[in-house]
């Protein structure tokens, strides 16, 4: 087996749905041939469309049921027991709907990633591209960063914008900040497979040899 085959990361990937910016990482790994694994697809609903996908690429899966756990604590509890069994480099969350607990998200302290749809600091939580439109913001995007037991707070790693147009409805507006979500994801999830992101002392992040960490929509062709 050669070398790179032993040194490839593992990665977990948690969704909720519909799976597009995990089957976008599942498809760059493999097309791209990044030094990583997708070890496991957990989802945090039985009925997340994306299981179906990862289940026939071979890739094994998981679901539990957050309806099924008495608590937070004992939901999370179960999460980190299901993920550890693929012990893996990096947690990353993919359209994942679960607040986590500090307890969950400490066990895996610079391991998680969140991609978060909004340009934060702005429009942190839930219904971020209505936030956006009621704002009258000119410029929305997406945010790939490190997850810290405040909500969409962690360091950022990778930013992807989008114009907001004339006529934009919430639909309109989050399906173009999807496709620079499935630019800006992949990118920022190779450079952790490849071993080159850190975190420095004032909690920001570096990427060994500096690529471009902004990602730009343009219309298609
Ligand atoms: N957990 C921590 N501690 N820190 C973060 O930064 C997290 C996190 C868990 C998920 C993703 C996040 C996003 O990118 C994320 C980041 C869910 C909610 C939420 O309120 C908010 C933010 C995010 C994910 N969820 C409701 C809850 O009660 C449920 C909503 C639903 O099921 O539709 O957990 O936006
Ligand atoms: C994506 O837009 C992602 O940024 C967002 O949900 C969508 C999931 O789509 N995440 C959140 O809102 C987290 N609270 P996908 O399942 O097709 O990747």
């Amino acid at each position: 087996m050669p070398e790179t085959q032993l040194s490839k990361r593992r990665l977990v990937i948690l969704i909720s749905g519909r799976g597009s910016n995990m089957q976008a990482l599942a498809e760059a790994c493999r097309n791209e041939g990044w030094p990583a694994d997708i070890a496991a697809v957990i989802a945090s609903r039985p009925d997340a469309g994306g299981l179906e996908w990862a289940a026939a690429q071979g890739i094994p899966t998981a679901a539990l049921y957050h309806k099924d756990y008495a608590s937070r604590d004992a939901f999370d509890a179960a999460l980190a027991a299901e993920i550890d069994r693929y012990a893996p480099d990096y947690v990353i969350l993919a359209g994942f709907m679960r607040v986590l607990t500090p307890g969950f998200v400490n066990h895996y302290a610079g391991r998680l990633v969140n991609i978060h749809p909004s340009l934060l600091p702005a429009f942190p939580g839930l219904h971020t591209h209505a936030q956006a439109l009621a704002t009258g913001v000119r410029v929305h995007g997406c945010t790939v960063h490190f997850v810290t037991p405040v909500l969409d707070h962690g360091p950022i790693i990778a930013q992807g914008c989008v114009p907001v147009l004339a006529g934009d409805t919430p639909d309109l507006l989050a399906n173009r900040v999807l496709a620079v979500e499935h630019q800006a994801f992949p990118a920022a999830v190779r450079w952790l497979a490849e071993g080159r992101v850190t975190l420095t002392t004032d909690h920001r992040v570096d990427v060994q040899g500096d690529p471009a960490r902004l990602f730009t929509w343009s219309p298609a062709a």
